[in-house]
């Protein structure tokens, strides 16, 4: 695994050099100062969403949770008012639980005007807003978003990894079948479990308060939380009717992969895993392997 690949970063790009450069080659980019001039930038922290929303009861993922390695990120593991999900993460501690795709503005419309989607991501779901927390050192597996569609995720609070492949390395990264994330683990990658794993490429990038990324359609991304912290995600339609269309595919494909955990639990799980190193033993018996390590 060549985590070499380096991604620009940029600071007040006009939306049409964005769009000429990175959303339409689908490049990832870092960008730095889109919350300048913002509220957010000067109210925003675990303390102002405890005033806030304390009160609201949230949706928490468990990492410790084994069940949660044979489905997408689609169920939380157990709920608590949001103040005692942010003291948690506040100790700067090492914590299992985190938020995922939490609906902020749901919640709060009025957060929307504290950090309204910046220019370059405006489009059809730009009322929307998602928000993840995670405490020091959690972990978000490994995956692409289902919905296919571009995301803008900026960070506040503390720093965060990130690691981000194109999705051509969907099948070398052992994509498990009917779902959207893989169970390899990217810091240890094991080269005798999963071979395709030395042939992929990718970008390691550490994001600052203030920085957000730009993730293409598609882009695999594994994240860590290098300090307690939280983002937010924008997301912009995906920029060919292709892709809109392998979006759509993917949610109707996961019912029955959540169908199948149902009937045949820790099997499914087995036969899943067998069927995605199968088919990098086929692809790497065969010359498609040179096209996909140069793309
Ligand atoms: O930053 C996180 O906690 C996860 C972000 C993520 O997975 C996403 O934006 O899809």
């Amino acid at each position: 695994m060549d985590l070499s690949l380096k991604a620009d970063v940029v600071r007040n790009i006009s939306t049409e050099e964005f769009n000429r450069k990175y959303l339409k080659t689908q490049t990832p980019v870092v960008i730095k100062g889109l919350t300048e001039n913002t509220i957010s930038a000067q109210k925003w922290s675990l303390d102002y969403f405890k005033e806030k929303m304390g009160n609201v009861k949230v949706d928490v993922f468990d990492n410790r949770n084994p069940k949660g390695s044979a489905s997408a990120f689609t169920s939380a593991d157990l709920k608590m008012n949001f103040s005692e999900f942010l003291n948690i993460i506040a100790k700067n501690e090492y914590t299992h639980f985190r938020i995922f795709l939490f609906n902020l503005f749901k919640f709060n419309p009025g957060l929307r005007e504290e950090y309204p989607c910046p220019e370059l991501f405006k489009g059809i779901l730009d009322k929307t807003a998602h928000m993840f927390f995670g405490g020091k050192d959690t972990k978000v597996r490994i995956h692409y978003d289902v919905d296919m569609s571009n995301v803008l995720l900026t960070q506040f609070g503390g720093k965060k990894r990130v690691v981000l492949f194109a999705p051509e390395y969907r099948d070398l990264l052992y994509c498990l079948p009917l779902n959207t994330y893989s169970l390899i683990n990217v810091d240890n990658p094991d080269y005798e479990k999963y071979p395709g794993l030395r042939y992929v490429k990718g970008y390691d990038i550490i994001l600052e308060p203030g920085d957000s990324i730009f993730m293409p359609s598609g882009y695999w991304h594994y994240m860590t939380y290098l300090e307690g912290g939280f983002s937010v995600s924008y997301r912009k339609i995906a920029t060919t009717f292709k892709t809109q269309l392998e979006g759509l595919f993917n949610f109707m494909i996961i019912p029955f992969d959540k169908l199948l955990i149902k009937m045949a639990g820790d099997k499914w799980l087995e036969t899943k895993k067998q069927i995605a190193e199968k088919r990098v033993n086929r692809l790497l018996n065969e010359k498609q392997l040179r096209t996909v390590i140069n793309a």
